[in-house]
């Protein structure tokens, strides 16, 4: 009560809330409130909750504006921010009032959740990580804006054909208004792309930039709330538009196709988010229109969003040498790279910095995040392309490289090898600019997101740059998750029950995740353990529930639920947990049904997005497909076995998923994943984790205990020599893993359908084995074995689920978000007053 009354602001009674929402179903919406479909109710609600939040939103800025604290800017190509309703009212501590609200208006509450579409503005990970970010920055109430692209088109929407293919299809998710956003159309920059950079013959290093395109950015903004508090912080999209509506020289000639041209290129820019995580190296080649479109849309974000921030900034009075004080800006990848070299550009040739103060002032402002080690994830661009769109920063990314290599030269005199590594330039044809180097060198620090990742950021891609900078520079933020969303949202039930047992406020709790660990007073709580297990046994009844409704499937709810949910990727292994589930397959048929009724009974689920070019990852979902239609068929083994590829992944979906599951696969080759966070959400709701010692699962593991997950695989430093072998002494698989050939042979043979179709995916085993399957499959199928023999003993399973929720508290993303916000960005926490 002291929350509703005190700290939100927003003191309401369902009067008020049934009030409003017949006032917008009426007035905004133009319709009778007695005569709304769920899809119109939901409308009429989140418009309600919008009018609560711009009150608290307009105060944070006001206060923001009055205290003028330093503020950090989250810059990232991808927000992947799911549904907002149910979110905001939580947040608002309206939930209740609202259920009620609508209950007396005659609406079910979650119905009306379920119409809400999901702002999908990311691929996986990345923009997921970014979304959490926002949530615990505003309910840890500190001031960090975030800074993204309003895509008219989120992730595609994938679809299965009767094939078992992937099909895309697009997301058109803003057909039907937004409430969640307020238009800015007054806040626009003027964005140049092309043109000539004629270099001043003064001495000063500066230049003038002229002609090209000249496209605008018009700002709109997502109001982003805290948990419990009033601060409500802000992410700012950029959405582009023709300078001109048309050319009226083409327009007066007749010509009206080449008039509306160039405004239709200008729209381009926002078009659409690029679905392809991991694997950047076909932006890197040729300069096609494709490869165009993406180097445009990073400098239109970053130049949009860089003279935004220098407007607040200046707004202040302050001389420019302070800017570093007021702003840190952390690139999340090397997506916003070029916010860089637009920098020093505003401050040399617009300012008139000399080039020492400007790199002073860059160096001080700008933090880098890298988000995966992979070779091909590594951004690199083309010089000749970026000469062609950016030819200003292209100098500048020159002589940035020129003062970088020769202080580099003074302290390792004489050392080529080192100056060819460390260049910001990659020599080839064409030649290329490594944006991980501009990120590390242009940065103040920089971080990988869990500590195996942080190391092998350090002595991996960037070694050179500690045996340079030194290791101070470089440092390691574990990623989290935002414990509001991914356990009292997605799990309302175990939040209580958890409430409840600690006897601790949810408010206090929720934010502050260490307290979990009270759950392990519990453990020997029988009561207790079976309230825990019947709430999971709900969860998989309403996942099945769903299954039902969307699929027309009917999912068993008596048997173990094992879950794999990720983007596709040879790396992620998808490919050894469906080889594994033939070989569980093939040997229930090699029983006796009194054997098979000893079994353990499994659903396997998987779900999860390819890159629509990335062909092996489409074909490993065809596959997937392929057998849980056999699987799923087959009499004999069918009690004991269901497999599920569920369509369209997305962040709503996880919601359902991820709190039904009892164990969940994170088996990537060791040291592949950065991090990973499905793997954080899962174990926070009670479900175990089978995994390889890689990412975070080391530090999970590290948390709740080595009896508690499920490891198994080569590690890290095992892997190089591994794959030397398979280059260079390759066994044939019959000899080095007959289990694994006799799978294999049975997909050749054409158990799942053609055989031949799976080829180019079998190869990837069968030739070279990049990542590792011949070498970890023995030691998965054992660690299998034994996820099988501890669910047995249903008892000592659901202690384990609690030991594990209870032992969660380090990945709230609340740790997270004041790591950055302490160690790095140097800010503090600025409740409004
Ligand atoms: C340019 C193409 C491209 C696009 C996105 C390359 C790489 C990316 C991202 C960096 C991929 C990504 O999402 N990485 C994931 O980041 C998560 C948050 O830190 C980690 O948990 C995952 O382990 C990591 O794969």
């Amino acid at each position: 009560e002291v929350w509703k009354a005190g700290m939100r602001g927003v003191d309401k009674d369902v009067s008020d809330i049934t009030k409003s929402f017949v006032n917008h179903a009426q007035t905004s919406l133009a319709r009778q409130a007695y005569n709304l479909d769920d899809f119109g109710a939901y409308e009429a609600a989140a418009l309600a909750a919008r009018d609560d939040l711009l009150v608290n939103w307009n105060e944070t800025q006001l206060n923001y504006t009055r205290k003028n604290p330093k503020r950090a800017y989250y810059l990232s190509l991808e927000f992947l921010m799911g549904r907002t309703l149910d979110n905001a009212l939580l947040n608002l501590g309206l939930k209740g009032e609202f259920e009620e609200g609508v209950k007396k208006l005659g609406f079910n509450m979650e119905d009306l959740l379920e119409k809400e579409r999901d702002a999908a503005l990311g691929n996986g990970g990345l923009g997921r990580l970014a979304a959490c970010y926002l949530d615990s920055s505003a309910s840890q109430e500190i001031p960090v804006w975030g800074y993204g692209l309003r895509y008219q088109y989120g992730i595609f929407q994938q679809l299965i054909s009767p094939e078992g293919n992937q099909l895309e299809a697009p997301d058109p998710w803003l057909e039907h208004q937004n409430p969640w956003e307020l238009p800015r159309l007054d806040v626009t920059y003027e964005v140049r792309f092309y043109g000539h950079a004629e270099r001043s013959s003064d001495g000063s290093g500066r230049a003038n930039w002229s002609g090209g395109q000249e496209v605008m950015a018009v700002a709109y903004d997502v109001m982003i709330p805290g948990y419990n508090t009033k601060t409500t912080n802000n992410l700012r999209l950029w959405q582009s538009k023709p300078k001109r509506g048309f050319d009226l020289n083409s327009f007066n000639a007749g010509n009206y196709e080449a008039a509306v041209e160039s405004s239709n290129s200008a729209a381009a820019i926002t078009s659409v988010l690029y679905p392809n995580d991991h694997t950047s190296t076909d932006l890197a080649n040729e300069a096609t229109v494709g490869k165009e479109l993406r180097l445009k849309q990073q400098y239109f974000w970053t130049a949009a969003s860089l003279a935004d921030i220098l407007r607040r900034f200046k707004n202040t009075g302050k001389p420019i040498t302070d800017f570093p004080d007021y702003a840190a800006i952390q690139l999340n990848d090397t997506h916003p790279t070029l916010a860089i070299p637009e920098l020093m550009r505003i401050l040399i040739d617009e300012e008139e910095l000399s080039w020492n103060q400007a790199w002073q002032i860059v160096t001080n402002t700008f933090f880098y995040t890298n988000h995966t080690v992979l070779p091909e994830a590594l951004e690199k661009w083309a010089v000749p392309l970026v000469e062609h769109v950016l030819p200003r920063h292209l100098q500048i990314i020159y002589d940035i490289n020129m003062y970088f290599l020769q202080a580099v030269e003074k302290k390792f005199p004489g050392d080529r090898d080192r100056l060819a590594r460390m260049s910001l330039i990659e020599e080839g044809y064409p030649k290329q600019v490594r944006m991980a180097h501009l990120a590390c060198i242009g940065s103040r620090k920089v971080n990988g997101v869990a500590e195996l990742h942080s190391e092998l950021v350090r002595t991996t891609i960037l070694k050179d740059f500690v045996e340079f900078e030194g290791v101070s520079k470089f440092g390691n933020v574990t990623n989290g998750v935002t414990p509001r969303r991914w356990l009292d949202q997605c799990n309302h039930e175990l939040s209580d029950l958890i409430t409840k047992t600690l006897k601790i406020e949810k408010k206090v709790w929720l934010k502050d995740l260490a307290k979990l660990e009270g759950l392990l007073a519990f453990t020997e709580d029988k009561n207790f353990r079976e309230q825990w297990a019947a709430i999971k046994q709900r969860n998989k009844e309403r996942l099945a529930r769903h299954v039902q409704t969307t699929l027309g499937l009917t999912v068993r709810t008596d048997a173990m639920f094992d879950v794999q949910i990720k983007r596709l990727h040879e790396y992620k292994r998808q490919t050894l947990n469906i080889l594994g589930v033939i070989h569980r397959y093939l040997t229930l048929k090699s029983m006796t049904p009194a054997e098979r009724s000893k079994c353990n009974r499994k659903v396997v689920f998987f779900a999860g997005k390819a890159a629509p070019a990335y062909y092996i990852a489409k074909l490993t979902i065809r596959l997937i497909v392929n057998v849980a239609r056999v699987i799923n068929a087959d009499a004999d083994t069918k009690d004991f076995l269901q497999l599920y590829f569920l369509p369209d992944y997305s962040v709503s979906l996880a919601e359902v998923l991820i709190p039904a599951s009892d164990i969940s696969q994170h088996i990537s080759t060791a040291g592949t994943e950065a991090s990973g966070t499905s793997n954080m959400k899962f174990c926070l709701n009670g479900g175990l984790l089978l995994g390889t010692v890689d990412g975070a699962n080391i530090e999970i593991a590290e948390e709740v205990g080595e009896n508690n997950v499920f490891f198994f695989g080569h590690l890290t430093p095992a892997v190089e020599d591994l794959r030397y072998q398979h280059a260079y002494h390759p066994v044939p698989i019959e000899q080095k893993c007959p289990a694994l050939a006799k799978v294999l042979n049975e997909v050749s043979a054409g158990m799942f359908g053609d055989g031949g179709v799976y080829e180019p995916l079998l190869n990837t085993i069968r030739q070279g084995d990049y990542y590792l399957l011949t070498d970890d499959f023995d030691s998965y199928i054992a660690a299998l074995a034994m996820v099988d023999d501890a669910y047995l003993d249903r008892d000592e399973w659901i202690k384990k689920s609690i030991r594990t929720t209870a032992k969660m508290g380090k990945f709230s993303s609340d740790r997270a978000i004041l790591e950055y916000a302490e160690s790095y960005w140097n800010l503090e926490q600025t409740p409004v007053s």
